[in-house]
């Protein structure tokens, strides 16, 4: 296969209006070019399974509109302290006894504080020792920590540009979208594989889920990952239900199809929101190109569909699981 940084539908200097057209294309038309460019880098029924756990639940000073962690909402979520190593690792094992490939840990924090750190790299090396792949999604990092985990082992570090650099400072404003992109330079200045992407069904217009893709796109490298995040609306933030409508889904699947295209070797997650959706409209996002879920029963606080479900699900539509960081083939 040609090296990826010569091959032409690698691109980082996507327009707006470029981006924007894609999402206009007729259905049939997006869907299928998003499925033949998936086909080019991966194999097609296959799907790669990486699973949460949230080490450090809920009191997040930061102001999310649509999280149900942040200390400003009252959202039925008890703050707790970081989980104990050993915990963890327990966790982890069954994870990997589920099938999954990737353990991700999340913590509801601005940003790690240093001491903390020593924790989370034990975890790390623990993970690893069982033979999974480790993610870790901690808030923002200065270069320093980017390192240290980095030299702990941490294969992904996830930090998502969430919507568009227009629509941003309606959901978060105790973190500027230059934060988050100085986050992701620190993290790939590491060395550390990228997971970034976003959510989608927060009252953003269609321009903004174009200009999110078109930010994740010209970024240079594209990250590996890119989770697509539908909204789990959870009562008590300001965008629990009835704070506006849903999204309908065919435009989620275009989100997935356009992601695909403009970024078509990285991995596309269907992240949160598989529990509200039929297998259809799962089948519909595979077809689109997206080639890993989050497996279990749940995601960091909310539901997720769990390994019956899903293993139904893949028996429907053929799929099996990938192997650990199904590069492109
Ligand atoms: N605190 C860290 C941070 O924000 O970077 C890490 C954890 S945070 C929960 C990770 C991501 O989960 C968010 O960036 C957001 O995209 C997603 N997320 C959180 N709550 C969600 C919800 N209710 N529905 C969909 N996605 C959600
Ligand atoms: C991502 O983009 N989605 C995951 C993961 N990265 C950390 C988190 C989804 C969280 C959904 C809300 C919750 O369960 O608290
Ligand atoms: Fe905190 Fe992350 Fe939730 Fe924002 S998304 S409130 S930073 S846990």
């Amino acid at each position: 296969m040609m090296p990826l940084d010569s091959d032409p539908d690698i691109r980082h200097d996507w327009t707006k209006e470029e981006a924007e057209g894609i999402f206009s294309l007729p259905f049939n038309d997006l869907i299928l070019k998003a499925q033949a460019l998936h086909r080019r880098f991966f194999e097609a029924n296959r799907v790669q399974m990486s699973t949460l756990l949230s080490i450090k639940t809920g009191g997040c000073p930061e102001d999310c509109a649509y999280c149900p962690q942040s200390a400003e909402y009252d959202t039925g979520v008890k703050a707790e302290k970081l989980m104990a190593v050993d915990d963890v690792l327990k966790a982890a094992k069954e994870a990997l006894d589920a099938g999954a490939t990737r353990y991700c840990m999340g913590a509801a924090w601005r940003n790690p504080k240093d001491k903390d750190l020593d924790a989370i790299c034990e975890m790390v090396e623990g993970v690893h020792a069982l033979g999974l792949e480790s993610c870790a999604t901690l808030g923002m990092l200065t270069d320093a920590q980017a390192l240290r985990l980095a030299k702990s082992g941490l294969d992904y570090y996830n930090h998502n540009l969430d919507t568009s650099a227009e629509f941003y400072g309606k959901i978060i404003t105790t973190r500027t979208y230059r934060d988050r992109l100085e986050t992701l330079d620190n993290v790939r200045h590491a060395g550390m594989k990228v997971c970034c992407g976003g959510i989608v069904g927060m009252g953003e217009g269609p321009e903004d889920r174009a200009g999110m893709l078109m930010a994740l796109a010209n970024l240079d490298p594209h990250p590996e990952s890119v989770p697509v995040n539908m909204l789990v609306r959870v009562e008590g933030t300001p965008l629990g239900d009835g704070a506006g409508d849903d999204l309908d889904g065919l435009e989620f699947v275009r989100t997935v199809g356009a992601a695909k295209i403009m970024m078509p070797a990285s991995v596309i997650r269907l992240s949160a929101g598989r529990e509200q959706m039929t297998d259809e409209m799962q089948a519909l996002c595979f077809l689109a190109g997206a080639g890993s879920i989050f497996t279990g029963d749940k995601l960091l606080t909310t539901g997720n569909p769990g390994s019956d479900r899903d293993k139904q699900l893949f028996e429907r539509l053929g799929l099996s699981p990938a192997a650990p960081d199904a590069r492109p083939n």
